[in-house]
């Protein structure tokens, strides 16, 4: 059968890290590598790059349309690409997955889509495409939510969650021609890799254990290691728990010396409690890149802003990691949530807890409740009408009890203190020092855009549109909750 796969674009690319990363489609390469191997026709279009969906449909002719929805705040964008398939080819089967597909189906229960994979990918397409081949029923496919003349309705579950291994490399040849432009910040072009799935912690504002029931699955040490192999030197790791199992992790670094794979950047994602306990690691998987970076979450400045949340991890914890990851040269850029709720003290905490500790390399997201988590579900009153595009952490959601003007002004005052401030203590010039002469166009507009993050207006701007867009336009609005009787519900 030809099938045609979807990375289309996000939509809002404005804060956080969405203006220095632009990954390849991992979830779909291996969604595609299951169904070459299954002897079909397959084609990935990254819609980040042109042409546009329709023009690929119309050059591919496709039996299934597979779209991805990595994020919640691509919901909307999710929905227009769909339409846009169908317009071009009516009579495709167009099916959406991935993690805020399946974390919280609800908003994309469209007319113009057929089904939403509920389940890895590699494992429901196979079964989807082998159904529709033989016309059969897909009332009995496994892990779909599945429009039917009566509605929406939730096919069985997989019998068992499937093992990373039935497909062990992804089908990276199908984007090829994108390559150059998958990027992190100075490194390019990036591959990512995946070597593990899950996390067994219980963090109240992450989505990502409540999908998949705490569990935590690893590739073999084999696939990873050919995987590290056969991919370029820079390198971001779409693990959601690094290091989280050290003899495994440890039993992986002695494979990749043995194999000499090297690399010049990896980053990876961890939490601060690994990484005090676990030095040796650490310094175990320090020699396999000349630069190597983590993505932690610090989260708060202090044990009673931690008490608020679920994290499981103290600021004890925060500092230690910070001390290890240091003392082996590995670089650490952090993340701290800031709160609607807080008052001007907890912003000071906050500033004075970043200077003491050299921690202006991190990053300030707003706790947002994103789909999927209990934290939605708990606001999910006070969400009711807002554009998805705007969950992406950066954009106020509803009033803080600051008020929304003092709040940005404190935000943007936090961004300030930032490395990212080029009036700051980094300067522009000190980024343009880092990058070979070919990148400095690339580095002063992404550096010009991040400065908008340092200005009250912009957050300001954003939440008068939020606003706005909430009482202006329904149709396009959030619906809250999510009565897909998916994994969320
Ligand atoms: C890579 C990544 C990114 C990249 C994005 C890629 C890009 N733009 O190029 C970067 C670093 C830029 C990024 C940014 C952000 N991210 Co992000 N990101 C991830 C991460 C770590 C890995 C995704 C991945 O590739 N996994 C590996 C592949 C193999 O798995 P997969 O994608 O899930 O695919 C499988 C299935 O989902 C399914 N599948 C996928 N697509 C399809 C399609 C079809 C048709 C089918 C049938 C199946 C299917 O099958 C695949 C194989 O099993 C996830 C964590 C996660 N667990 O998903 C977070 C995650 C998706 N991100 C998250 C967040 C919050 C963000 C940010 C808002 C963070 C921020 N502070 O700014 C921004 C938003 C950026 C923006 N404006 O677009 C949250 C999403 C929560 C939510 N409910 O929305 C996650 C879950 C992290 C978390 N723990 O909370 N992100």
């Amino acid at each position: 059968m030809n099938i045609l796969l979807l990375r289309p674009h996000p939509g809002n690319e404005q804060f956080g890290l969405a203006p220095f990363f632009r990954v390849e489609p991992l979830g779909l390469e291996y969604v595609a590598a299951a169904l070459l191997a299954g002897g079909h026709t397959v084609t990935i279009a990254d819609l980040r790059f042109r042409p546009d969906a329709g023009t690929w449909v119309r050059r591919t002719r496709p039996r299934i349309v597979g779209i991805s929805c990595l994020h919640a705040l691509e919901y909307d964008q999710v929905v227009e690409t769909a339409r846009a398939v169908r317009r071009a080819a009516p009579d495709a089967f167009i099916l959406v997955g991935g993690h805020a597909a399946m974390a919280c189906c609800g908003p994309l229960e469209d007319n113009c889509i057929d089904a939403i994979a509920m389940d890895d990918g590699e494992e429901v397409i196979p079964v989807l495409v082998g159904a529709l081949d033989r016309g059969a029923p897909l009332t009995e496919t496994p892990a779909l939510r599945l429009r039917t003349a009566d509605g929406w309705v939730t096919t069985p579950p997989l019998a068992a969650r499937p093992s990373l291994d039935l497909i062990p490399l992804p089908a990276r040849h199908l984007v090829a021609r994108h390559r150059s432009g998958y990027h992190c910040l100075l490194f390019k072009p990036v591959w990512l890799i995946e070597t593990a799935r899950g996390c067994p912690f219980r963090c109240s504002f992450c989505s990502v254990w409540q999908l998949y029931d705490r569990t935590y699955r690893e590739r073999s040490i084999a696939a990873v290691v050919e995987d590290f192999a056969a991919t370029g030197d820079a390198v971001f790791v779409a693990d959601d728990l690094f290091w989280n199992n050290p003899p495994r992790s440890l039993e992986l670094a002695n494979a990749l010396k043995r194999r000499s794979v090297y690399k010049r950047w990896i980053l990876v994602q961890s939490r601060t409690d690994l990484i005090s306990r676990n030095s040796e690691l650490l310094e175990a998987w320090r020699p396999l890149s000349k630069d190597f970076d983590i993505f932690l979450g610090f989260e708060f400045a202090s044990d009673r802003g931690l008490s608020g949340i679920t994290k499981d991890a103290g600021v004890k914890e925060s500092l230690a990691a910070a001390r290890v990851a240091r003392s082996l040269r590995y670089g650490i850029n952090g993340n701290f949530l800031i709160d609607p709720d807080w008052e001007e003290d907890d912003f000071r905490e906050l500033w004075d807890f970043v200077a003491a500790h050299g921690l202006q390399r991190s990053g300030f997201t707003l706790l947002t409740p994103l789909p999927g988590t209990d934290s939605y579900r708990e606001h999910a009153s006070r969400l009711e009408g807002l554009p998805w595009a705007d969950f992406d952490m950066h954009h106020l959601l509803w009033e803080p009890r600051l008020g929304a003007e003092r709040f940005c002004e404190l935000y943007a005052e936090t961004w300030r203190r930032s490395i990212l401030n080029t009036a700051g203590d980094k300067k522009l010039i000190d980024w343009l020092r880092q990058v070979r002469p070919l990148q400095i166009p690339y580095m002063i507009r992404v550096m010009r855009r991040t400065q908008a993050m340092m200005k009250p207006e912009t957050y300001l701007k954003a939440y008068a549109e939020t606003r706005n867009a909430a009482g202006r336009d329904p149709a396009t609005a959030a619906r809250t909750g999510c009565a897909c009787g998916g994994r969320s519900a």
